[in-house]
């Protein structure tokens, strides 16, 4: 057996927000941070009509600052026809009665400031609902809002109407729909109950500045910015070409999407809406986080621009990583892959994500086993810069049980024959609190979709009160991830063994705190391959460790099959 000691220095992470170095590294209140997303509709009912609610988070919030955690993001909560679950928005200025009130909002945000917490909200700029009153407007071409959507007229071949060209909707199909009343084709990216509004008209741009600051003047303390790499797309419509992915014309993957996504109009309208939260920024930052579904390096445009003259998001989230990048059966080899694919193209400066799930992924106990759950929550918590969790994951929430006539989504309930391939629903059924009826989340009959039938044996309150829980090991993860926060240097070191070794070795220093985590990715026992002579004391383990809390850790026994441990080393 090869006895191999910690490789490289992967990054000695300089600082900071890529914009100003503070007193030191993360002396911002969100570098450091651990975000926690809430799906308001699934999160808490506390009128048992069904439907998770505002006054439902308000009465959950001991529990969420029990965790921890620095502030939550929500899910959209504005008034909208639910078409989208809320990303279809009528009114980007109003709350939906599905979830309460202004005053209900109002509430939460001075609860959760009370709490020390930061609350921000999903702003969706791309696209309105139909209902929306500008949308209204446009139909009737009133000269104010005739240009806010996308509009053209009909090609005809042979007297046969046709589509402008032969982009498609995310949702599957032409991207384009015919209106009768305007007798022209709008443009969609997503449902067709969502039209893209037309940021080539200067009235949108500002009007859509102007939400932003209306919610800045309320007190929000940044924006989660939905599906951005949509804004803009090529105003000469050229037809897009064959990605060679997939033969169905219809699914959104057989094309290239070279002129309808990333186009650089769009980054620079996130630079315009940085510059917005910088005016805010007087007292304490507010923030951005852009929601960014790409390669690596079209992510990591949205940060900052190639000279460093213009800023945009403080972070786009890291979905390369964990989200699209690492596959159920990885390996150790593929950990190191795509951590260091992210920290490579990293922009000089600028602070890291990690996010392990969302509401549109399959949840990520599921998706890459229930048997990694501690290890990932381990590993996202201690690389350095902000973690995102979605609701669940500490708990270790799996992928819910929905059938297509339970169903909600709309790109997934118009087939039945493909809604179990294509659904988001199993990621967003309820939260499981504990292990009354409809697993706390309400005291009624029904739920809008159904409680996951493994709530009996998932849920927070049987994991608060046993000993060794995935809930308990995430909280002790966070005050560790809190012990990095005042620092002036900061290395990370990944062991980069190969792939018949398969341990994953990662440990990181700073001024005040030094700790490592090692996950035996094997399905076999295997000896730690290192050996580390400093004292290396157990601060949690994995369910499945031999080892308890304060142990010391033996570096000539076995670990076992998908074993993970968080190692506090001392000098
Ligand atoms: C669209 O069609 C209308 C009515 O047929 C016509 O007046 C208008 O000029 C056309 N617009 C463009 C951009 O071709
Ligand atoms: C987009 O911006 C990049 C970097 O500034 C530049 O190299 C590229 O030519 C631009 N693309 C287009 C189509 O203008
Ligand atoms: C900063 O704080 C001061 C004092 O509380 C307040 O008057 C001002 O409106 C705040 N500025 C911003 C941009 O939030
Ligand atoms: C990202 O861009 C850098 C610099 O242009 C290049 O070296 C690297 O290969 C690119 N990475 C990916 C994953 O495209
Ligand atoms: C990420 O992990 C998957 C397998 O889980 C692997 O196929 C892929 O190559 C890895 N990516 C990188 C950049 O290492
Ligand atoms: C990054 O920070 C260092 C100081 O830590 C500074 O010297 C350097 O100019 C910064 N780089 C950029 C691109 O801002
Ligand atoms: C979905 O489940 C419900 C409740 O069990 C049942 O009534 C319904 O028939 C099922 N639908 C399908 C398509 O299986
Ligand atoms: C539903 O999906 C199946 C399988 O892809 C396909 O054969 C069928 O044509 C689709 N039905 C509709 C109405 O689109
Ligand atoms: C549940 O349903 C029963 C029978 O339909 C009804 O009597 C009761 O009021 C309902 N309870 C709630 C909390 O909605
Ligand atoms: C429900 O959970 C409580 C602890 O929260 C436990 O005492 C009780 O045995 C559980 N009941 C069932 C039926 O699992
Ligand atoms: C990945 C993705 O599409 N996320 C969101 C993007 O925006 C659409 C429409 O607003 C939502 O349906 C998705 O949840
Ligand atoms: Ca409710
Ligand atoms: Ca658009």
């Amino acid at each position: 057996m090869k006895l191999i000691t910690v490789a490289s220095v992967l990054a000695l992470i300089s600082t900071s927000t890529c914009k100003t170095i503070q007193n030191g590294l993360y002396s911002d209140w969100w570098q450091n941070a651990v975000l926690y997303q809430i799906y308001p509709r699934s999160f808490k009912d506390s009128n048992n009509d069904g439907n998770g609610d505002l006054q439902g988070i308000i009465s959950k919030l001991d529990h969420l600052q029990d965790m921890n955690i620095d502030g939550i993001w929500l899910s959209p909560i504005y008034k909208s026809p639910q078409v989208d679950n809320g990303y279809d928005i009528a009114d980007f200025r109003s709350v939906d009665e599905l979830y309460g009130t202004l005053d209900d909002l109002k509430q939460l945000l001075d609860e959760v400031h009370k709490r020390n917490l930061k609350l921000i909200l999903d702003y969706v700029p791309n696209h309105t609902s139909d209902q929306h009153k500008w949308f209204q407007a446009s139909l009737n071409k009133d000269p104010q809002y005739d240009d806010y959507y996308i509009w053209r007229n009909a090609s005809y071949v042979n007297g046969i109407r046709k589509e402008p060209n032969n982009w498609l909707s995310a949702f599957g199909g032409s991207a384009w729909e015919w209106n009768n009343q305007r007798q022209q084709y709008y443009f969609h990216q997503f449902s067709t109950g969502q039209p893209d509004l037309n940021y080539r008209n200067p009235l949108v741009v500002k009007e859509m500045k102007d939400v932003l600051r209306y919610w800045l003047d309320f007190g929000v303390d940044g924006f989660r910015m939905d599906a951005v790499f949509t804004l803009f797309e090529d105003v000469t419509l050229p037809d897009e070409p064959l990605s060679g992915e997939t033969d169905d014309p219809n699914s959104y993957g057989y094309l290239s999407h070279i002129y309808t996504s990333n186009l650089n109009e769009t980054v620079d309208m996130i630079y315009q809406w940085r510059d917005v939260l910088d005016e805010y920024s007087i007292n304490y930052t507010r923030i951005m986080m852009t929601e960014v579904y790409s390669d690596v390096n079209n992510t990591m445009r949205y940060y900052v621009n190639e000279d460093y003259s213009r800023y945009g998001a403080h972070f786009s989230f890291n979905f390369n990583s964990f989200v699209t990048g690492l596959k159920q059966g990885f390996n150790a080899v593929d950990l190191y892959g795509n951590i260091t694919i992210w920290t490579d193209n990293l922009p000089n400066n600028c602070t890291s994500n990690w996010v392990l799930g969302n509401h549109d992924q399959t949840r990520v106990s599921t998706r890459l086993g229930i048997e990694n759950i501690d290890a990932l929550n381990m590993l996202v918590s201690i690389l350095p810069g902000v973690q995102i969790t979605y609701q669940g994951e500490e708990i270790g929430q799996e992928n819910g049980e929905v059938n297509c006539t339970q169903g909600y989504d709309p790109q997934a309930i118009k087939n039945c024959s493909t809604y179990a391939q294509l659904s988001r629903d199993f990621e967003r059924t309820p939260y499981q609190w504990d292990n009354t009826t409809n697993a706390g989340f309400n005291e009624g009959n029904q739920t809008w979709l159904p409680v996951s039938e493994k709530y009996l044996q998932t849920n927070l309150a049987i994991e608060r009160n046993s000993i060794k829980s995935h809930y308990n090991i995430y909280k002790t993860l966070v005050d560790v991830k809190k012990q990095f926060k005042v620092a002036t240097s900061d290395a990370l070191y990944l062991a980069d063994w190969d792939k018949e070794i398969n341990v994953f070795y990662i440990e990181r220093q700073t001024d005040f705190a030094h700790y490592a985590v090692i996950f035996n990715v094997n399905d076999e026992k295997i000896k730690p391959p290192l050996v580390i002579h400093n004292k290396v004391e157990v601060v949690v383990g994995s369910l499945n460790s031999q080892y308890n809390p304060g142990d010391v850790f033996d570096f000539t026994r076995p670990l076992n099959p998908k074993e993970s441990i968080l190692l506090k080393i001392t000098h």
